[in-house]
């Protein structure tokens, strides 16, 4: 029988944001037992550790909106050549973060070998900024509209190709918090935004219904791009950027549990979680609850 294998990846990031303290984000997932977590489940997990993050350089980037552009760039393209080799060597990555940032990298690797890419993105921000309409420089607020190839040409083009996703294969869930620019180009490109409204409204197995059937469609395999910003900061205190109004825990269990149920996961990422911000690592713990039912546990 061919075991189901992860591959566990750490990125101490945080210089996509403006608060410190997410590049603690690895550690406190790993303190959570998101390792035995998957091991119970019959995964064999490969934890190749945590990427190397550079000390920032400076000023370098500031002048273009983008702040610390040359460090993020070396950290996503390092990400994104070690999650190719775990695809080709049969894992699904699973890349804990770390700031959204390095969804670009981790992205970047995945499209090598899934050229339709479907993509689940639980946030409560779009994560579609350039630099033109960030209003704070951080890259965390950019890595969508650079998977969908809006930016910077650096972060753009890692990994040698682009864009990594198309808009169709993509919907955006939980979102409350979208600057004026992301608005436009959602319009633009017609991206599917289940926003806080439409959750209320339809409830999250309907949403899902609708946002699984999107990022099935014609795709071969999907990632999912979870930004623990997406719940609600009652459930999840410790993040960067908290937005009242989130997903219950239940809600956010369901979504990931009907995720599992469609069989359709090839790539991870869990981001945001902030120790420094936490509660008794109170966010760390549903980051890894979650984790387990997106890779499949269930009750009974
Ligand atoms: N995140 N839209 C704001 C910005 O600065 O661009 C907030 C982005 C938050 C990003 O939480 O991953
Ligand atoms: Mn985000
Ligand atoms: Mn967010
Ligand atoms: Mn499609």
């Amino acid at each position: 029988m061919n075991q189901k294998k992860v591959a566990l990846i750490g990125v101490p990031m945080d210089l996509g944001a403006d608060r410190r303290g997410v590049d603690m984000g690895p550690s406190a997932m790993r303190y959570a037992g998101v390792m035995a977590r998957l091991t119970r489940l019959g995964f064999h997990v490969d934890d190749v550790g945590d990427l190397v993050v550079p000390r920032p350089s400076g000023v370098a980037g500031q002048d273009l909106n983008l702040k610390h552009l040359p460090e993020v760039v070396e950290v996503n393209r390092n990400l994104a050549a070690t999650v190719s080799e775990k695809v080709r060597e049969g894992y699904i990555p699973l890349v804990l973060g770390g700031d959204h940032s390095i969804a670009i990298g981790t992205i970047a690797g995945v499209a090598q070998h899934y050229r339709n890419l479907g993509v689940l993105w639980f946030d409560a921000h779009g994560d579609l900024n350039t630099a033109e309409t960030s209003p704070s420089g951080n890259i965390h607020g950019m890595p969508l509209a650079v998977s969908l190839g809006f930016g910077h040409d650096d972060l753009v083009r890692i990994g040698g190709f682009a864009p990594k996703v198309r808009p169709e294969n993509v919907v955006i869930i939980g979102a409350r918090d979208l600057d004026p620019g992301e608005r436009e180009l959602i319009k633009r490109i017609g991206l599917r935004v289940f926003t806080m409204h439409e959750i209320d409204r339809l409830g999250m197995s309907r949403v899902m219904e609708e946002a699984l059937a999107i990022v099935t469609n014609g795709t071969d395999g999907v990632h999912l791009s979870l930004d623990l910003d997406a719940v609600d900061p009652h459930d999840a205190p410790g993040v960067g950027t908290p937005v009242v109004g989130g997903l219950t825990y239940r809600e956010s269990h369901l979504a990931m549990e009907m995720l599992a149920e469609a069989g359709v996961l090839v790539s991870a990422e869990v981001v945001e979680v902030n120790p420094i911000l936490d509660v008794e690592n109170r966010t760390a713990k549903v980051a890894v609850a979650l984790i387990g039912s997106a890779f499949g546990e269930k009750l009974l």
